[in-house]
C-alpha cells in the first residue's frame, strides 16, 4: 500500500498545496490505494518539500516523479490509451501550472504580497507557539520574496504578473472548448494537475484577479466540480 504525505485541509481546501492536491486527485482518479498521513513539515519530506510516498520503504519526493514512479510500477490507467500529442499536451500544462501558474496565482498572492501574511501566520503556522511565531514565520516571507525574484515571477508588477495568470486561464478555457475534460471524455492526469490549480487559485481567501476570473467563469466553475466529483465522491 502507498503511503502519501500531504499536508492538512486549510482554507476550505482539500490541500492548501496544489502539488498536493494534484497527486491527491491523481491517486484517486487512478484508483491506486493508498493510506494518507497529513503532516505540516516539509523538513519530513526527502526533498523538503510536499507531497512525498513512501512505497516498500523507498521514500519519493516531488509529485511529478512519483507520478512517473506510479506509472512505471503500477501502469498508466489515465493515459496508457493516449497518442504522442495526448501525451504533449498533458506535459505542457503539467509545466505551465507548476512553474508558471502556480508562481503567478498562488506564490505571488499569498506569500509575496503583504496582504495575507498575517492570516497565514496565524493558520498556515498556527502549530508553532505564539509567541515565537512572528520571529519564525518573518524569515520565510522574506525568503519566499528572495525566490520569487530568482524565479522571476518578481520581478513583473502586480497587473503583469495577474496578466500573465489570466493567459494560462485562457489556454485551460481554449483547450477545454466543450469537452467535459482537457483531452476528452475521460478524466486524466492533466485534469487532476489543472483541478488542483484552479481550485487553489480560485479561492476566496486569496482575492486577486484570477481568483474572481475563475468564479465568473461557468466553464471553469463546472470543470473544477466535474473533475471534484469524479475523484472525490
Ligand atoms: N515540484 C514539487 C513542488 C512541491 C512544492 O513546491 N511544495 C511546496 C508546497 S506547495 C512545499 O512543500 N513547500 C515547502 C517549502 O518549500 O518549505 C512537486 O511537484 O511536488
Amino acid at each position: 500500500m502507498i503511503e502519501f504525505y500531504k499536508f492538512t485541509p486549510q482554507f476550505g481546501l482539500r490541500d492548501a498545496s496544489p502539488f498536493c492536491l494534484k497527486l491527491m486527485t491523481y491517486l484517486n482518479l487512478a484508483n491506486i490505494p493508498h493510506e494518507t498521513t497529513e503532516i505540516m513539515d516539509p523538513r519530513k519530506a526527502p526533498k523538503k518539500k510536499m507531497p512525498y510516498i513512501v512505497d516498500k520503504g523507498q521514500a519519493i519526493g516531488d509529485s511529478e516523479l512519483i507520478i512517473a514512479h506510479l506509472k512505471a510500477t503500477q501502469g498508466d490507467p489515465l493515459g496508457e490509451d493516449l497518442d504522442a500529442s495526448g501525451k504533449a499536451i498533458t506535459h505542457v500544462f503539467n509545466v505551465m501550472f507548476a512553474e508558471r501558474f502556480y508562481w503567478a496565482a498562488m506564490i505571488y498572492p499569498r506569500w509575496v504580497r503583504p496582504e495575507h501574511r498575517q492570516l497565514l501566520t496565524d493558520t498556515w503556522f498556527g502549530m508553532i507557539p505564539k509567541p515565537l511565531r512572528g520571529f519564525i514565520v518573518k524569515p520565510m516571507f522574506k525568503q519566499m520574496e528572495k525566490n520569487a525574484m530568482a524565479h522571476g515571477i518578481g520581478k513583473h508588477s502586480a497587473e503583469e504578473i495577474y496578466a500573465m495568470g489570466l493567459a494560462d486561464l485562457k489556454a485551460v478555457e481554449d483547450q477545454l472548448g466543450d469537452k467535459d475534460f482537457l483531452l476528452d471524455g475521460i478524466p486524466r492526469e492533466i485534469d487532476a494537475t489543472a483541478y488542483a490549480f484552479l481550485v487553489n487559485a480560485r479561492s476566496e481567501m486569496f482575492p486577486t484577479p484570477i481568483s474572481q476570473y475563475i468564479q465568473s467563469s461557468p466553464k471553469l466553475m463546472a470543470y473544477i466540480d466535474r473533475v471534484d466529483s469524479r475523484a472525490f465522491d
